[in-house]
């Protein structure tokens, strides 16, 4: 039979053999177990005689407090690996550079004011606004629509609970009014005043709502008044613009005969494509006027001596032509899946 001495080598070599938690216990089991060698030779002290049992008991003890060492030692080093192995597995390279995250980008209609405004501004027009919640007086009445025009009936405008004169903008009108009222009294002192030119973009309020009517929409609207301003200038500067919006010289455009309270004569403005999906069609784009006295006069300028044009148009309309989007209410839906393509 082997000595204890080796035995304790033999559990400190099987011990150190063991490549995991449960290799281990089980080495453990065959010293130390119910039948393990070392538990055998414990019970085995019973047939010696009583002055040997004292001395082989301390050597078989001190035997097992060895083994007991080993097999600790070889607890931790089995914990210190898994430790490690556990630390290589989900080490993070702290220095690697982050992902970020994706970039935003400006919903379709903001790139087409931005760059309608753009397009103006380098014709010296200024960016104007005002309230989209406005009296029935800058809305309607200095617009020269008469009391009972049908566009003020509660089935065309939103107006305030409790209220029968204060509204949501039903276009960007009201906008030039005050910004005509701001011009006169700024320059009230100079025998000459200069010309003003203003673009008025933002969002207006209509009672509709279908495939082609959101009953929030957007307007941008302009406006030139001076001494000599006429049709002419008016014409060249809408066909200017409309060919560097679409970026091509192959458009038509043409302005025909209508209506608006706030404009005489007034006109609607067409364009046509001579390529694309759409070549060959008029579409109505926009509509414009020479504004009229009335409005002038509300807005404190001569009407006898000072000349204007304004127009007004739909930056949706524009860009659904522009990008080719076939349905209105795809802009005001939010779907990301929609707007990312605008990135
Ligand atoms: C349009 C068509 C024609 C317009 C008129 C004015 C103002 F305030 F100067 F009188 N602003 N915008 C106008 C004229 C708007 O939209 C289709």
């Amino acid at each position: 039979m082997e000595t204890l001495d080796q035995l304790v080598q033999q559990a400190a070599a099987d011990f150190a053999a063991a490549v995991d938690g449960a290799a281990l216990e089980q080495a453990k089991a065959r010293y130390l177990g119910k039948s393990g060698s070392l538990t055998e030779r414990l019970k085995a002290l019973g047939k010696l005689a009583p002055d040997e049992r004292r001395e082989a008991g301390a050597a078989i003890n001190r035997a097992k407090d060895a083994i007991e060492q080993a097999l600790d030692a070889c607890r931790q080093a089995l914990r210190e690996a898994a430790l490690l192995a556990q630390l290589a597995a989900e080490a993070l390279d702290v220095t690697l550079p982050g992902r970020g995250g994706a970039p935003g980008g400006l919903h379709p209609v903001s790139r087409t004011l931005e760059r309608v405004e753009a397009l103006f501004g380098s014709i010296g027009f200024i960016v104007a606004d005002g309230p989209e919640i406005e009296t029935d007086w800058h809305n309607f009445t200095a617009l020269n629509t008469p009391e009972n025009h049908p566009a003020r009936s509660m089935h065309d405008t939103f107006y305030l609970e409790g209220h029968d004169d204060v509204l949501l903008r039903t276009h960007t009108s009201p906008v030039q009014i005050r910004a005509m009222q701001e011009h006169v009294a700024r320059h009230a002192e100079r025998e000459h005043m200069p010309e003003l030119r203003l673009i008025a973009p933002g969002r207006v309020y209509r009672v509709d709502s279908d495939a082609t009517h959101s009953p929030m929409f957007h307007q941008v609207e302009g406006l030139w008044v001076g001494e000599n301003v006429s049709f002419a200038d008016l014409k060249g500067v809408i066909a200017d613009f409309l060919r560097k919006f679409f970026e091509t010289e192959d458009l038509q455009v043409r302005f025909r005969p209508s209506f608006f309270p706030f404009t005489e004569p007034s006109a609607e403005i067409d364009v046509a494509f001579m390529s694309g999906a759409l070549e060959g069609r008029w579409l109505e784009i926009a509509g414009c006027g020479m504004v009229h006295p009335n409005v002038l006069r509300f807005g404190g300028f001569d009407p006898e001596r000072y000349t204007g044009f304004a127009f007004g148009m739909g930056p949706d309309r524009l860009t659904m032509l522009r990008y080719g989007v076939n349905d209105l209410r795809l802009f005001f839906e939010g779907d990301l899946r929609f707007l990312s393509q605008f990135r």
